[in-house]
């Protein structure tokens, strides 16, 4: 154990141990949530260091507070990494995490009430894109538009374009939490366009995968904005990215701070500068590629089951299963199943959903994770076996604590990166 850890666990052993519980619940589990992801021993070691000590209120060489030598040279090589990895005009490497990027986004380029086009919430897209629980929803006013069921998900651009002439929006919103198929981003642009707004892509999920060069960059369609969480499918720590024309920069950068943020976490920013890095190198190309046929194997063997997945299929990293109509079951308590046997995913609303979000008809599940333990499209199809045959006898306790031992012992062949063997 190392000095850090050693002294955590002389001064405050209940949370030592918690620390380590949550090791081992990582380590004997298989995880598909797809928005989470095993970060890199670098980014843990980066995380944990005296950058958070530091008030660094501004950016780098206009500063509220002395003593930022390194944090300005930490604030600006993340930046620039983030302008080359993206093919970006302007990074804002500052965002706490995917909600505060997306916010200080729209305050950065709306007034209060503008209207915005965005992809209704069951069908895919984000809290933060417009639901009326958000504070965002109350402070624009978000028209949503939906996907199309019976054409395996597919946006109607034409529909869309219609709508947008109708409702006059500033700001035209793509992305998503919880769709599985790409997007077409030079249609988005040409619909903003068509009423001289705002074209920008949320790509907090799939950020990694652009990253990687596996699916499509809206910066090369044009958008204007585009943001990005680091945490998932890019294998980071908890942040968000602003990604922008030069044009803008100067109001997301106000937007950010000091118009929603105080002082930026420069721990986090060197960790997201070390994430960044490891994104460039030819290894992470490999990484996208991974997480993708992983995706197909996973989503051809559930199908092959005979389990029921929205829009039919996946072009990216996730894959949304209705198990009402595949199992029987609602969202949560095939989440509780699986958890009961080792394999961590959450419940999800489908396109529509007759249900309420707590006990919703689907069930959310991605690659990345899995992908950087090691795991490959054989390691798939054995995991959409022992999900299947859970989810199909949900009450046979001795069935799933076999399973759950069979799982716990496929994971061994897996280590989880920082953390030690059991
Ligand atoms: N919580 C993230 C997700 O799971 O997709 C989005 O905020």
């Amino acid at each position: 154990m190392d000095l850090h850890r050693q002294l955590l666990a002389a001064n405050d052993p209940e949370i030592a141990a918690a620390i380590t519980g949550e090791e081992q619940r990582q380590r004997d589990g298989i995880e598909l949530i797809p928005s989470e992801n095993y970060t890199y021993p670098e980014v843990l070691a980066a995380l944990g260091t005296v950058l958070t000590n530091k008030y660094s209120e501004g950016y780098p060489g206009r500063r509220y507070y002395g003593g930022q030598h390194f944090t300005d040279r930490i604030e600006d090589i993340a930046r620039e990494r983030a302008r080359a990895l993206f093919r970006a005009e302007h990074a804002n490497v500052q965002p706490l995490s995917g909600s505060a990027m997306n916010q200080a986004a729209y305050l950065a380029c709306l007034q209060p009430g503008d209207t915005v086009l965005a992809m209704d919430l069951s069908h895919g897209g984000h809290l933060t894109h417009g639901a009326p629980v958000s504070h965002m929803g109350r402070l624009f006013n978000f028209v949503r538009y939906k996907t199309q069921h019976n054409r395996q998900g597919a946006i109607d651009y034409d529909g869309l374009m219609e709508m947008a002439r109708e409702t006059r929006p500033k700001l035209v919103l793509c992305g998503f939490s919880s769709y599985p198929r790409e997007l077409d981003y030079a249609a988005f642009r040409r619909i903003a366009d068509s009423v001289g707004a705002l074209a920008m892509a949320d790509i907090a999920h799939i950020g990694g995968l652009v990253a990687a060069g596996v699916l499509r960059n809206p910066l090369d369609d044009g958008f204007d904005i585009v943001t990005t969480t680091v945490h998932k499918s890019l294998r980071g720590p908890r942040a968000g990215l602003i990604l922008c024309r030069q044009t803008l920069a100067a109001a997301i950068d106000a937007s950010v701070f000091p118009g929603l943020q105080g002082g930026p976490h420069m721990h986090t920013i060197a960790a997201t500068a070390v994430t960044l890095r490891k994104a460039s190198e030819p290894a992470f190309r490999d990484y996208g590629r991974q997480v993708l046929a992983n995706a197909q194997a996973l989503a051809q063997a559930l199908v092959g089951a005979g389990v029921s997945l929205v829009t039919g299929g996946t072009d990216n990293h996730l894959l949304v299963l209705n198990t009402i109509d595949s199992f029987g079951l609602d969202g949560r308590r095939a989440e509780t199943v699986l958890d009961e046997i080792g394999i961590t995913a959450n419940k999800q609303v489908v396109p529509d959903d007759p249900r309420l979000p707590l006990r919703p008809s689907g069930l959310r599940i991605g690659t990345p994770a899995a992908t950087t333990r090691g795991m490959r499209e054989d390691d798939m199809r054995a995991i959409a076996a022992w999900m299947v045959q859970a989810l199909r006898h949900p009450d046979d306790a001795a069935l799933l604590v076999r399973l759950a031992e069979e799982v716990r012992t496929f994971c061994r062949r897996f280590p989880l990166p920082g953390v030690a063997a059991a």
